[in-house]
């Protein structure tokens, strides 16, 4: 299989991380997906990254749909849970995660655009929406060293990229200080293999 992706898409590294993790063999496929002509559009008619393109030539997209695939597909080291209350708490943090991360990506692109063309109101709404979903975050984990049971998941996956994707666009934004228990989730995610090798690159 191959995965169409983009090297600094947090919704990408968290696919990335979950195939390592996984030790799920697998063709990395670089694309840019705003380029007008991206090839990204042949496999994925929203145009978004990441794509995971199967050997039969389906495109698994997007990557919460992509994440679910694999750990179907492969019995190693299963991250997300089968019981359903479980399952619940692991895609519920990974929801949040992944809407963090939208409000970053949103307000990244929005401060992209010329000075007079962007919205305060809108910057102030991702931003509102980044906050609160950092405390959620942090509020769903406490003092627990992951966010469900003794072992890691999908959802500390998922925790670990919208954080890992803070540092690379907002490096200002200080979460380490405001939820000290999020920085000690991150580096201890930093020192896996899965995370090391898919530090987002520029
Ligand atoms: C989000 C993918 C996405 O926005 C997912 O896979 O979980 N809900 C989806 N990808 C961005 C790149 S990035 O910011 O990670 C993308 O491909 N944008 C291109 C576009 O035209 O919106």
């Amino acid at each position: 299989m191959k995965l169409v992706t983009s090297l600094t898409s947090p919704y990408g590294r968290k696919v990335r991380v979950v195939l390592a993790e996984k030790k799920i063999p697998y063709n990395l496929q670089v694309e840019n997906p705003w380029l007008p002509d991206s090839p990204v559009l042949a496999v994925n008619p929203l145009g978004k990254v990441p794509v995971l393109v199967l050997e039969d030539g389906v495109s698994v997209f997007d990557s919460r749909v992509i994440v679910e695939y694999l750990d179907h597909v492969s019995p190693v080291g299963h991250l997300i849970p089968a019981e359903l209350k479980s399952r619940m708490v692991v895609r519920g943090v990974e929801a949040l995660a992944d809407g963090v991360t939208d409000a970053a990506v949103a307000l990244y692109l929005e401060r992209k655009r010329p000075p007079g063309q962007q919205s305060a109101d809108w910057l102030l709404l991702q931003e509102r929406t980044l906050f609160r979903g950092l405390e959620a975050l942090s509020e769903a984990l406490g003092e627990n060293a992951w966010y469900l049971g003794n072992a890691m998941t999908l959802a500390d996956v998922a925790s670990g990229c919208a954080l890992g994707y803070l540092d690379l666009r907002f490096p200002d934004i200080d979460w380490r200080s405001a939820h000290p228990n999020l920085a000690k989730l991150a580096a201890k995610l930093a020192t896996r293999a899965a995370f090391k090798d898919t530090v987002p690159v520029v």
